[in-house]
């Protein structure tokens, strides 16, 4: 049996990943690939239970290397429970985030350093990484706007200023631009309809070898 692939969504808050993610899983269903939707900080019981708490305004003061080890103690879970035996199994798995939050996050963020999210990477992971990466990128006013527009409270990590969702922003960009193998980023300003049509388009251009075999 073929592997399933990994395809995760990524970039910053508003940036529009959750109302993609559907039409990517619609896409690849009309393929007759079998889909797995999932999202971080989440995707397990524990991990759902944990996003609870990473998001809890009351945790305002949560030490920086604990959010780190959350996010990595909810992916480890997600990783054995969810995600591994899904790929075994043949099954396509698409992810609203992955591990390159907490580098974008924690690392450009917060300022941690990249060779701890590294070390964790590799301890939590092992070799296991996405196969294609989608950053849907827009400014950061645009991505807040959106955010707000929706009119609910915000959480722990979008009460942060302005500065801290550019070093986020910029993060993920050189993390496109370091590996473009993976990575494919998106203009996430545009309407939601061109924006899904980007996607599609990269997902068939990425794919195209897979699928002409
Ligand atoms: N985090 C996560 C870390 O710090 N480290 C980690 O390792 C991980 C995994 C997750 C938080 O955790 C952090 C990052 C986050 O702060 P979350 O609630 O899942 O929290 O946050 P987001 O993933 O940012 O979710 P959002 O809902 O804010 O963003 P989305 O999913 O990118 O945006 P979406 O699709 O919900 O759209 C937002 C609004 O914009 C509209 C939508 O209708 C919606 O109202 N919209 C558009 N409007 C016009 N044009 C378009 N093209 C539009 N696209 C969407």
């Amino acid at each position: 049996m073929q592997r399933g692939r990994f395809i995760v969504l990524e970039g910053g808050e508003g940036a529009g990943k959750s109302s993609n993610l559907h039409c990517l899983q619609q896409m690849l269903e009309a393929r007759g690939l079998p889909v797995l939707r999932t999202r971080e900080p989440g995707g397990t019981p524990l991990g759902e239970a944990l996003r609870t708490i990473l998001l809890d305004s009351v945790y305002a003061g949560m030490e920086l290397k604990a959010e780190l080890l959350l996010m990595f103690a909810m992916r480890a879970q997600h990783v054995a429970q969810v995600i591994r035996p899904a790929l075994e199994a043949g099954t396509w798995v698409v992810s609203d985030r992955f591990t390159s939050s907490s580098y974008a996050y924690q690392g450009g963020g917060r300022g941690l350093d990249n060779a701890a999210i590294a070390w964790l990477e590799h301890f939590v992971q092992d070799d296991l990484r996405p196969d294609l990466t989608l950053l849907f990128d827009t400014p950061v006013d645009i991505g807040l706007a959106r955010m707000h527009s929706r009119g609910e409270p915000e959480d722990r990590i979008e009460h942060e200023g302005r500065a801290f969702f550019e070093r986020v922003r910029n993060h993920f960009l050189a993390q496109a631009a370091a590996a473009p193998e993976r990575f494919v980023v998106l203009d996430a300003a545009q309407s939601l309809d061109a924006v899904q049509a980007a996607m599609r388009d990269a997902v068939e251009c990425f794919f195209a070898p897979l699928w002409t075999d």
